[in-house]
Order: C-alpha cells, then sequence, then structure tokens
C-alpha cells in the first residue's frame, strides 16, 4: 500500500495503535488483519484522498441495473412490503417528491452484490477500520420537480471537531443516467478536508455526471446531496453506506435479547438497547423505529403459528 503518491495519504489509513496488545489477546489481529491493496484500485484512492470522492464508471452491467430496476418496481407495487417512504419522504431531507425503499436485504436477494464491489471494499479497507460495516442500504428515487437535498455530510450527526478521519463512506449507485439536471448526487469536491466550518453553498456543488451502472463513492466527511430534477424523468438509485466497525456498542443488545421479552423490560431500559431512534434517525429500521419492526415481525409470527394451528386442528 506504500506505493500511494498522496503527501497526506498517511492521514487517511492511519490505524490505532492503542489497543494492539487487547487485539492480540482476543485473536483481533488475525481475524481482521487489514489486507494490501489491489494495486489496480490505487488510482481510485489517490483521487479520493485528493477529492473526498471517486466516480467509477461501469461498475455493474446493464442486466444488473435493469435487474434491480425492475425488483425495485415489482416491490414498489406492494406498499406493505416497500415501506413507509416508498410513496414519498415524509421529510424535506428525505425529499417529499423521493421515493425511498428501505431494509433491501430483507426484501430480496437481488440487491446482495451492490454493497460489495471489489473496488468499493478496496477502497473501505483503505479509508475504515477492518471490519467497516454496513451503516444502511436503500434505493432512493427522485421524482421529477424535486428540489435540491440539503447539502450535508453523512456523519454530520458526530460532534467531533472537523477535519477527522472518516467515519464511514457511501456509495450511489447510478440506476438511471446522472445528468446535469436530472436530480443527479452533488458532491462539494475536497470538502473532506474542512474545518466544521464553513457550510458550503450550492455554488460550490458540482453534479456527479456518469453514465448508469456507474457509482460514486465518497467519504463520511465530504458534504454532498441530492441534486434538483428539473427534468422530466426520475433518477433511480441505490445509496449504500458503511461505517467504522467501532460505531455500535460492545454487546449486540439486539440479538441477546429475545424481542418477546421487550415489553416486561422497563421503557427507558429499551429506549437505550437502541430501540429509541437518534438523531438525526440514527438507529432507524426499514425507515421506522426498531420496535415497531420487532413488533410486526412477533404479530406475524403469531398469525403464522395461529393459522398453523388452525390447519392442524382440521386434521
Ligand atoms: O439521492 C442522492 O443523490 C443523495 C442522497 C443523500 O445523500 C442522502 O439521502 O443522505
Amino acid at each position: 500500500m506504500s506505493k500511494l503518491s498522496s503527501p497526506n495519504a498517511d492521514f487517511w489509513s492511519a490505524q490505532p495503535k492503542n489497543n494492539l496488545l487487547i487485539n492480540k489477546q482476543v485473536g483481533a489481529d488475525t481475524r481482521l488483519a487489514k489486507k494490501n491493496t489491489n494495486p489496480q484500485f490505487h488510482k481510485y484512492i489517490e483521487h479520493t484522498i485528493e477529492n473526498g470522492y471517486v466516480i467509477i464508471e461501469g461498475a455493474f452491467t446493464e442486466a444488473e441495473v435493469e435487474e434491480a430496476k425492475d425488483e425495485l418496481y415489482s416491490l414498489s407495487k406492494s406498499p406493505n412490503v416497500a415501506g413507509p417512504a416508498s410513496v414519498g419522504g415524509r421529510n424535506m431531507f428525505e425529499g417529499l417528491n423521493t421515493r425511498r425503499i428501505y431494509a433491501l436485504l430483507n426484501k430480496s436477494r437481488v440487491f446482495d452484490k451492490f454493497p460489495l464491489h471489489p473496488a468499493v471494499v478496496a477502497l473501505n479497507d483503505y479509508f475504515l477500520d477492518p471490519g467497516w460495516l454496513l451503516h444502511t442500504m436503500h434505493s432512493i428515487d427522485i421524482q421529477p420537480g424535486e428540489n435540491p437535498q440539503t447539502l450535508h455530510h453523512d456523519d454530520g450527526s458526530v460532534t467531533l471537531p472537523r477535519p477527522h478521519k472518516p467515519l464511514g463512506s457511501a456509495i450511489m449507485v447510478a440506476l438511471d443516467p446522472y445528468t446535469e439536471d436530472n436530480g443527479a448526487t452533488v458532491v462539494v469536491p475536497k470538502s473532506h478536508t474542512w474545518g466544521t466550518e464553513p457550510i458550503p453553498t450550492r455554488d460550490q456543488a458540482v453534479p456527479v455526471i456518469m453514465p448508469k451502472g456507474s457509482l460514486v463513492y465518497f467519504l463520511g466527511t465530504l458534504w454532498h446531496g441530492g441534486g434538483h430534477n428539473r427534468s422530466s424523468k426520475e433518477r433511480r438509485a441505490l445509496t449504500v453506506q458503511y461505517c467504522q466497525p467501532w460505531i455500535r456498542p460492545f454487546e449486540n443488545q439486539f440479538v441477546c435479547v429475545d424481542w418477546e421479552k421487550l415489553d416486561d423490560i422497563p421503557s427507558k431500559l429499551v429506549d437505550i438497547m437502541g430501540y429509541q431512534v437518534g438523531a438525526p434517525f440514527l438507529g432507524f429500521a426499514d425507515g421506522t423505529s426498531p420496535r415497531k419492526v420487532v413488533n410486526r415481525y412477533l404479530k406475524r409470527k403469531a398469525e403464522e403459528l395461529a393459522e398453523a394451528r388452525r390447519g392442524e386442528a382440521k386434521l
């Protein structure tokens, strides 16, 4: 990985030394060993160090893109499955004229390939710590006439002074061509190096123009936003976000405490187990509160059980 020529490369890739001994004692040093980057991806890393983002054209085939669009269309025909934002956003940030389908990994196997593009894995291996995680993944369909989204950086909810190493990264996969006027994601080049001030103005943002099947990778520190759709066509995309491996509690409360027991636990305790959505929407599930998703699941399972029992009784 030492072939990179960027003078400030170390700032972005430096690994913490503080936990080396404990990592060795618990075996995490080998389990999560950092891999050497395939040199074919160096140019993407260099571009990202410099600009905070990189465009990878032709990341996915025409067939993969069409399959994803067909699957999104078929999900959208069942609003109960597609979810609460699939007919339009519920606030200015989601975009009142923008349709989102959250929790794609629970709804179809068609989307599994998108978070795992080899160049993106290599970029994450470079910019994030070993064991980085999937943060969120959903579709974003910006309808004609949609206003530009508020410019933001994805780790904006983190109260650390900037500049700092990225706490995450993201890709937008273009399912339609990204053009000057159809709501293409806009980025503020080099803003990943900015301090807490300034806040960029819209004229500092440039649209990411790329053919469908391409992706743009950017750091969680880069200012960006959804574009103004002045065209007559929708702009469909997938967003996948990733985060540092340490952005989670030590013990996974969602798995280690049976969901059936939640009603018996004091509500404040359930909140701090992670069931309360943080600001602005940290810890949401399928576009809503995790508690609602758990209740929905338990209700469905109870109904399935009752149905199975009725079937048995008829025999
Ligand atoms: O739709 C886009 O182009 C960007 C969306 C985005 O940045 C977000 O919703 O956080």
